[in-house]
């Protein structure tokens, strides 16, 4: 089951400069930083709130670390700015992709779960299927802070 928005990624030039906005402009400071060599960022999670609800949410700032990368594409084509959508799962990520699949309508990118933020396990959902949204679905480490 999806049981909450885990993040919503943006797409960034410069990452330290990015998270400097969101900083100082809303004033969010729980920040991890890491770079996912595999999906060609580095990033930065900023928590947005504690909630006791399955999973805190998050904003998920994204700089391209190879120009083959999918947010350098996007950079290019469409510019700095809201890149996709993320929902928490609260069970195996792979059997609610395999779900959304089963239904048909929508191609799941990966067939098996990749590695994501804070030792997330992560897939997406084509945004061609999904009204234009890059969709992507997370099951966050057990040991995730919430
Ligand atoms: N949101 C909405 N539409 C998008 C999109 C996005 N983020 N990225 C690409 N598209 C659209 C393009 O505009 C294009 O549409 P048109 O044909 O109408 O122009 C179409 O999808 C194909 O795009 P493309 O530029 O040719 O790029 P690719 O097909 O090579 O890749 C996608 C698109 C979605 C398969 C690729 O971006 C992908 O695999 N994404 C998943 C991985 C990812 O995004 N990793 C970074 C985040 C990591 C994380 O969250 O941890
Ligand atoms: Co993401």
């Amino acid at each position: 089951m999806l049981t909450r928005i885990d993040h919503i990624g943006i797409a960034c030039h410069d990452l330290d400069a990015t998270i400097a906005f969101y900083r100082d402009t809303y004033g969010f400071t729980d920040i991890h930083v890491e770079v996912n060599e595999e999906q060609g960022v580095r990033e930065a999670m900023l928590k947005t709130n504690d909630a006791g609800d399955g999973g805190a949410t998050y904003i998920q700032l994204l700089e391209p670390t190879r120009p083959d990368s999918a947010v350098a594409k996007f950079l290019a084509k469409r510019g700095e700015g809201l890149h996709h959508i993320a929902f928490g799962t609260d069970g195996d990520v792979q059997a609610e992709a395999d779900g959304i699949a089963g239904a048909g309508r929508v191609r799941v990118l990966y067939d098996s779960p990749r590695h994501g933020s804070m030792g997330s396990r992560i897939t997406f959902l084509h945004p061609k299927d999904c009204g234009g949204v890059l969709t992507e679905l997370v099951e966050a480490a057990p040991e995730r802070p919430s």
